[in-house]
């Protein structure tokens, strides 16, 4: 088969969706424009963060304190408006969760039983800004079950299992789009000149074992046990080599395409650790086992936990299987305690 002419031939974020369902089912449907929809949240998003330095709005802090007692940058807030907006146009999401908000924002006219619900966190690792360092998006699509009367949203506390797609926007020296709708995962690279997302990996599967190991070891001192001699172990073996960004899209991303271990462990003080579940650990659980990886709380699989609250936190051990199972191997021993 001739090589195929990528300038010409190329594959876009919409019809890739829509070949991956084979059908041109509502459902099918629905996710190709959800997908264009995140497709041109990234955009905007990336433009905003290409001028970073260069207008007001992008570097620094924003002031005040999100739900998670972080401070808040400007970029934090631009991001997650640009998704409810751009979300508001879809005519499919009826509500957004984010990282940035405490509550759901509804969008009331979109929000028969059923509509789609977006869970988000817009810029994951935004301190990075500042130091021109690699930021990303990180989304999974559920649906809405229910009435949701409350206005708590209790039925996005669900298991990863609802997640119908899942995602990530990497804003590195390209902008590179990942996501899965349960058939493979895929990747696709901003063509600015067309304003495209177009494919680039199809059917990602991430290596059985990697060199890498990813974890802040400023923590050390904060871990249990068992993780430190999980990191006296890698650091006794030849093979292995730290790589650690300080924000995981990043991180992650190293990992799915290279093989090796992220992990963010519990701390003594804080044993549920600093991620989150709905909107960050979920999603990319999601991913990387449909791209053959693990990912679990080093007790049990991301995909199964069923969170009591929006914003619950997890511990986070992800990657190639070898690697996973290398970590919960010292976690489980540390449990029994042997
Ligand atoms: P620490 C960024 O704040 C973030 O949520 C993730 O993107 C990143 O992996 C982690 O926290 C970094 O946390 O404690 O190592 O600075």
């Amino acid at each position: 088969v001739p090589q195929r002419a990528l300038d010409r031939d190329c594959t876009t974020l919409s019809r890739h969706v829509l070949e991956q369902l084979q059908s041109f089912s509502p459902e099918a449907q629905d996710l190709s424009t959800l997908m264009n929809r995140i497709a041109l949240a990234g955009k905007l998003t990336a433009r905003h963060l290409s001028k970073a330095g260069l207008m007001d709005g992008v570097l620094g802090f924003a002031g005040g304190e999100n739900i998670q007692g972080e401070d808040v940058k400007k970029m934090d807030l631009y991001a997650n408006d640009v998704f409810i907006s751009v979300f508001k146009q879809s005519g499919l999401v009826c509500r957004l969760a984010s990282e940035e908000m405490e509550k759901p924002y509804y969008i009331p006219e979109n929000c028969p039983i059923g509509r789609y619900t977006l869970v988000y966190d817009p810029i994951d690792g935004s301190s990075n800004i500042d130091a021109n360092l690699n930021v990303g998006s990180i989304f999974a699509i559920r649906k809405q079950e229910g009435d949701d009367e409350s206005g708590e949203a209790l039925d996005l506390l669900q298991s990863g299992h609802k997640q119908l797609a899942a995602g990530y926007i990497l804003y590195g020296p390209s902008t590179v789009l990942v996501y899965s709708i349960g058939t493979g995962v895929h990747s696709f690279t901003l063509d600015p000149s067309l304003g495209e997302f177009i494919l680039w990996q199809e059917n990602i599967q991430v290596p059985e074992h990697g060199s890498v190991y990813s974890v802040n070891e400023g923590n050390f001192w904060q871990w249990d046990d068992s993780i430190r001699d999980y990191i006296r172990y890698v650091h006794r073996h030849e093979g292995y080599t730290g790589r650690y960004s300080g924000a995981l899209v990043g991180d992650f991303h190293r990992i799915l395409l290279q093989g090796g271990v992220f992990l963010y462990p519990g701390t003594v003080k804080k044993p549920e650790g600093k991620l989150r579940l709905l909107y960050e650990s979920a999603p990319l659980a999601f991913l990387m086992e449909q791209a053959g990886g693990q990912a679990s709380t080093g007790l049990k699989k991301i995909m199964d936990v069923v969170p009591e609250k929006l914003h619950q936190r997890t511990p986070l051990v992800i990657g190639s299987p070898e690697d996973v199972a290398l970590v919960e191997s010292f976690i489980q021993e540390g449990v029994r305690g042997d």
